[in-house]
């Protein structure tokens, strides 16, 4: 491998919607820059960037997978990302260290929802785009509506550099709008011979190049003056704008290929080279104090890890991107983080899974390195003395809530260790114990994300698992006040057991004022870890309990609510004011008091018309506006409630309240019903009682597994 400065470094990230062709371009970019010699298909499991077992499994791409290229002389890196929906924190990831997206979008299908979904992350960004028209060569490819919907759904900034001279199944011939030439390819692709653009295409050809130079000089004062002066501009002019209105996120080149057929990805190839900065013509990268870190090579070593793949046996392999300055073998950098310092004990350009060890990477590069022993993704590496922390991945929230459920018994504790590492190397994995539900609860993008954890923990990590419902984190509250007395009294040879508790059990609401017709000597309020509260009130009159008792008596009623008597959930939001009862001289002690207050809580708790509550979600749902009907339909079915509806770019907001006993399998729902078009994010809101019906299946259930038990 050369050695390549930082502006002879140009970094590319392909995306767009499953089966548009990213990872069959990928192969033709490679094959063209002579990096392989031969071009691996998809169907045939031989592609450098399909090469997981689990792509091979399914034939797409699951996991991103970092490439390079070699043309004349810069260092094209490309990183070819999943299409599919649930798999988009791949495409975060690799936008993070990518100059440019490449929206790849198939002819045959116009433009699909996927490259939709992913738009709206990339146009964030404000990174350079590009787009690749593929399938040209399909009988049922029509490049003119593709770029009609692209220009509708991601602007006019949408501009054809070239077009498909005859689409369908004849296609061998592009006509380009930049040179003003006809590229006309040979059976197998590849180099095109370079012909005039025939005397019938002549009049489109000078309209569309008049329309790509009137906006490119749109971008530059300077060339607009040139522009006006000649009404034309010269090549080199013409790169230089296409360079400023690319940069700056003003210009969407169109480019037309065939990647089945190789015809079309070296022009591709030439375009990055020439028109697509390199990170260091980029605005500089930020920290995540918004400092600007400038992509020199001169300056301090400063690295991001945006990648990290984890398999058992092999370690870690972590992806960086140099940000600043040089890194070598051998360098001791310290993780910023943590202060932990690491030695970079190899140093690799990666070819899909091949690896090339090199012993240096300049700033504007990215590269991959093992061993690394406490950093993971998002973290900055840096020389000594150079306190940042590069601006951190942001990835989407989780869609999707299931718990995991070992086949075999005694995989407890493997699993905790497999999920921790799936979920180190996929941070839109998140697993969380839940204590309360006793259950491992693991959050994903979707339904498929899942079916890839469940091949991972079983293939690599050799357990039999299965996805199951999450439980409700029920509680339990009351809806009158009940006074309560409770005697506890035991006579038993030696010392006996004597405490007499009277206490008023109330539903409590923030606000509240202090209870009637008691005298109240203090009040103590318990913000409960599970939600909610218990506010406690001393009454007593006439040291009929001593108040050294008191704490007894509340330890008895917190112990009661961790146990609540219809579905043994959690209690919250009561009251209870303790006003009268009896000791004994002798025979009351604090164990004799602590029962009593249970005791006289569970019973007053049982008369106080107790209630169910389940927790509700804020539900937010974009949809395209011919899919409303439909949702809200949907919604009521799950007893949600219509909050408010809006519009927002193209998409109706849907604001709504659903419990969350019925969100289960909302993603695959939605999906079915939008055809992929819709999307949610949830927030609890609020514990709210459940109907009367769906109560007594509960205290039914509750019923039968302590039968079991
Ligand atoms: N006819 C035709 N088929 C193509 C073209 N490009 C790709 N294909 C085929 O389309 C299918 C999907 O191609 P991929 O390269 O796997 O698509 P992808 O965008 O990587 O898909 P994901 O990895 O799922 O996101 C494969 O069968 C390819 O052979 C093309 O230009 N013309
Ligand atoms: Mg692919």
């Amino acid at each position: 491998m050369k050695n390549y400065s930082s502006d002879h470094i140009k970094n590319v990230v392909l995306v767009g919607h499953s089966g548009s062709g990213k990872t069959t371009l990928a192969e033709c970019m490679l094959f063209e820059a002579g990096a392989i010699n031969r071009r691996g298909t998809v169907a045939d499991n031989n592609t450098v960037s399909d090469h997981h077992e689990l792509e091979h499994e399914r034939t797409n791409s699951i996991f991103s997978t970092l490439m390079h290229a070699e043309w004349k002389d810069t260092k094209i890196n490309i990183i070819d990302t999943p299409g599919m929906d649930d798999f988009i924190g791949e495409v975060y990831s690799a936008f993070k260290v990518a100059d440019t997206g490449i929206m790849v979008l198939n002819v045959a299908h116009g433009v699909e929802v996927g490259s939709e979904i992913i738009w709206e992350y990339a146009d964030h960004l404000k990174k350079p785009m590009l787009f690749v028209a593929n399938h040209v060569d399909e009988d049922k490819a029509d490049f003119e509506n593709t770029i009609d919907q692209a220009k509708e759904r991601f602007g006019r900034k949408v501009t054809v550099v070239q077009y498909p001279y005859n689409q369908g199944l004849e296609f061998n011939s592009i006509i380009d709008i930049l040179t003003m030439k006809m590229y006309v390819f040979g059976n197998d692709g590849g180099k095109p011979e370079k012909k005039d653009i025939p005397a019938e295409e002549i009049e489109k050809a000078n309209r569309l190049h008049n329309d790509l130079i009137e906006t490119i000089a749109e971008n530059d004062e300077g060339l607009m003056e040139k522009f006006f002066d000649k009404g034309t501009l010269e090549e080199s002019d013409m790169q230089k704008g296409l360079l400023i209105s690319i940069r700056n996120h003003e210009l969407f080149p169109v480019f037309c290929m065939s990647a089945k057929h190789n015809m079309g990805s070296g022009r591709l190839m030439g375009f990055i080279d020439y028109c697509c900065p390199s990170s260091a013509h980029m605005n500089p990268e930020k920290t995540s104090d918004g400092v600007d870190i400038p992509c020199n090579a001169n300056n301090p070593a400063i690295a991001f890890v945006f990648k990290t793949v984890s398999e058992p046996h092999l370690g870690d392999m972590s992806y960086l991107k140099v940000c600043s300055g040089k890194i070598k073998t051998g360098d001791d950098l310290i993780n910023t983080a943590t202060n932990f310092s690491e030695r970079i004990s190899q140093l690799f350009v990666m070819q899909g899974k091949k690896r090339e060890i090199v012993t240096e990477v300049v700033a504007g590069d990215i590269c991959a390195t093992v061993k690394l022993k406490k950093t993971h993704t998002n973290n900055t590496l840096a020389a000594k003395g150079q306190q940042v922390e590069m601006s951190k991945i942001i990835f989407p929230e989780s869609k999707v809530q299931y718990a995991v459920e070992m086949l075999n018994k005694g995989d407890e504790e493997k699993i905790g260790i497999a999920l921790h590492h799936i979920a180190e190397e996929d941070p839109t994995i998140i697993m969380e114990h839940n204590q309360e539900l006793k259950q491992t609860i693991v959050n994903a993008q979707g339904e498929l994300h899942l079916a890839a954890v469940k091949w991972k923990i079983e293939h690599l990590y050799g357990i039999k698992i299965e996805w199951v419902k999450t439980k409700i984190p029920y509680r339990e509250t009351i809806q009158k006040s009940v006074k309560s007395d409770y005697r506890h009294r035991k006579q038993s040879g030696g010392a006996g057991q004597f405490a007499e508790v009277h206490m008023i059990v109330e539903p409590y609401y923030e606000g509240m004022p202090d209870p009637k017709d008691v005298t109240v000597r203090g009040r103590e309020e318990h913000e409960m870890k599970w939600g909610g509260k218990l506010v406690f009130y001393n009454c007593i009159v006439g040291g009929a309990i001593d108040v050294r008792f008191l704490p007894s008596i509340l330890k008895g009623v917190m112990e009661k609510m961790t146990n609540g008597p219809l579905t043994g959930s959690y209690v919250r939001d009561v009251r209870v004011s303790v006003y009268d009862g009896k000791m004994h001289p002798v025979d009351s002690n604090d164990m004799a008091f602590k029962l009593a207050g249970m005791m006289a809580f569970r019973n007053a708790f049982k008369d106080a018309d107790p209630k169910i509550l389940e927790p509700i979600y804020d539900v937010e749902i974009l949809v395209p506006g011919d899919y409303m009907g439909e949702v809200i339909g949907d919604l009521q079915t799950r007893r949600g409630i219509v909050m408010g509806m809006d519009s927002e770019g193209h998409y109706q907001k849907i604001l709504a309240r659903v419990p969350l006993s019925e969100l289960h399998g909302y993603s695959s729902t939605l999906r079915s019903l939008t055809q992929g078009r819709g999307k949610f994010t949830r927030k609890f809101a609020e514990y709210a009682p459940v109907p009367f019906e769906i109560q007594q299946q509960l205290i039914g259930a509750h019923k039968e597994e302590l039968a079991e038990a």
